[in-house]
């Protein structure tokens, strides 16, 4: 078996993760490809969400597997809130695009949301836990949303600086 190729990862403040993505018009061939690809990169990254807009594919696509195995792949194409609990949370989130950055977010203890899965089949998902923050965390990736946003302007211009200054190191390294 060959392994899908990986994709690169935008890094914060790359101006390309606050692009807003397009609706995916048609679960088609060029969309099947994709999926097999991003989830490699997510898990080959540790991660447990991807959305597209961080491998500058700008339409609404994500995956996510919060399995403890890492067997549990689930694809979001046109993902849409349906409902989302009025009781909030703040937890810690981490982010692919913001590496070796955590912090507290307020999100939504659970959420009801409508998409297509991998071969363009409605389904409805009812979440909470892990999967809702995830799950809130990459649409807003998809609305070009990084979580630092929710942090003070103090603390997001110093991960902003320390993200800068680590990039600039790694090309001359
Ligand atoms: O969007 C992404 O970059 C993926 C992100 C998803 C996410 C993690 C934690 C809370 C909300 C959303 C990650 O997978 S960051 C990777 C990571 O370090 C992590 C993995 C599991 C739990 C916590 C952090
Ligand atoms: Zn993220």
């Amino acid at each position: 078996m060959t392994s899908a190729e990986l994709l690169p990862i935008l890094c914060y403040p790359d101006p390309r993760l606050h692009t807003v993505a397009r609706p995916v018009a048609q679960v088609d061939e060029r969309i099947q490809a994709l999926i097999p690809r991003m989830l490699a990169t997510m898990y080959d990254a540790n991660g447990i969400g991807l959305a597209a807009t961080q491998v500058d594919v700008h339409e609404r696509l994500i995956v996510i597997d919060v399995s403890e195995e890492r067997n549990q792949p689930m694809v979001l194409i046109n993902p849409e809130i349906e409902w989302a609990s009025p009781e909030k949370r703040k937890g810690e989130e981490g982010c692919l695009s913001v590496p070796g950055i955590y912090d507290g977010v307020e999100r939504s203890l659970a959420v009801k949301v409508r998409a297509l899965d991998g071969e363009g089949q409605s389904r409805v998902i009812e979440a909470e836990g892990m999967l809702a923050v995830c799950i809130q965390h990459e649409m807003d990736h998809l609305i070009g949303k990084v979580f630092v946003e929710y942090l003070s302007p103090l603390k997001r211009n110093r991960i902003k600086s320390k993200l800068v200054k680590a990039q600039r190191e790694a090309v001359r390294a």
